[in-house]
């Protein structure tokens, strides 16, 4: 199950689920050696320690500033280590996404790191694709690693069953440590509707995938004892293209000036069904599951 550089392909009793929960887990994604390469580059990076010397696009977490029990995130690390690349940007996790959303091809959107430590507090349930105005269509598809064996009470992610038939609802509420983690939810779910709220509970390297309107979020880690961390991989459709007006403060810096195509320096085509893949991710993934070269520090 485990190589990254091939092609992975759902059952078709996989996609049937998939379709019908807008979710989907597979216990055994990554195997000891992947994960312990990541595992191992986690501390430094979150000490902003940047392997290829390019920081993430998003950086939400300072060490001996950020409050303790905050959940940590950065966003687009992929750019700032390879080994983080190597699992973000595999053939085996793109195809597998593409081919759960039925899509001939898809580009990586985003990338983050989350590291909910012991006690951390929670994420706003939420529609990934609800904040994706600044592009058309608004779509996504995601691949999310766990790299501790995850259990209701440690925080673990959380999905409402068949949520994305519910509809598509403006982003709101408040996304980092939110007093109630379910509010948004609450205020917008169709009246009458169950929720169904589904812990995913998987070992180490175990990885769930989720459509763009799939309702989820994780609630507080209630242990003092276990760390909650994962890689997570946001997709879209490879022909996704900028929004001619809509612009988001971070990732509109990437859009070329009156194109609406999406650059591959920055949002590669991680797989297609014909075999394309931008050329530079060859160089540039290595695999090596090393720890990937030391690098400077810069701060
Ligand atoms: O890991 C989490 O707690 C939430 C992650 C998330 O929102 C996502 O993968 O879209």
């Amino acid at each position: 199950m485990s190589d990254p550089d091939r092609p992975l392909e759902p059952t078709p009793e996989q996609v049937e689920r998939y379709r019908a929960d807008g979710f989907l887990v597979v216990e055994d994604l990554l195997d000891h050696q992947e994960l312990r390469a990541l595992r191992d580059r986690w501390a430094a990076l979150f000490e902003h320690s940047w392997e290829t010397g390019i920081a993430p696009d998003e950086v939400n977490y300072t060490p001996g500033v950020t409050p303790a029990d905050m959940t940590r995130q950065l966003c687009n690390a992929w750019k700032a280590d390879r080994v983080v690349a190597a699992t973000t940007l595999s053939v085996r996790n793109a195809s597998f996404s593409a081919r759960l959303a039925g899509l001939d091809g898809v580009r990586i959107a985003q990338n983050n790191l989350i590291w909910k430590p012991p006690s951390g507090k929670a994420l706003l349930a939420h529609q990934d694709a609800a904040y994706l105005e600044w592009m058309v269509p608004p779509n996504m598809t995601t691949c999310w690693v766990a790299l501790d064996d995850t259990a209701a009470d440690t925080g673990t992610i959380f999905y409402l069953r068949a949520s994305h038939l519910w509809g598509r609802t403006p982003a709101g509420g408040v996304f980092h440590a939110p007093e109630d983690w379910l509010g948004h939810l609450r205020r917008s779910a169709p009246a009458g509707e169950a929720t169904d709220l589904v812990p995913i509970e998987v070992p180490a390297g175990g990885a769930s995938f989720h459509d763009g309107w799939t309702w989820h979020g994780s609630p507080p880690n209630e242990r003092a004892d276990a760390e909650r961390r994962a890689i997570i991989s946001h997709y879209i459709d490879a022909r996704t293209r900028w929004h001619p007006e809509v612009a988001h403060p971070v990732y509109s810096r990437y859009r070329r000036p009156g194109e609406a195509e999406m650059d591959e320096a920055f949002f590669p085509v991680v797989w297609r069904s014909d075999g394309y893949r931008t050329p530079w991710l060859g160089d540039y993934t290595t695999n090596d599951t090393t720890g990937g070269r030391p690098g400077p520090s810069p701060r």
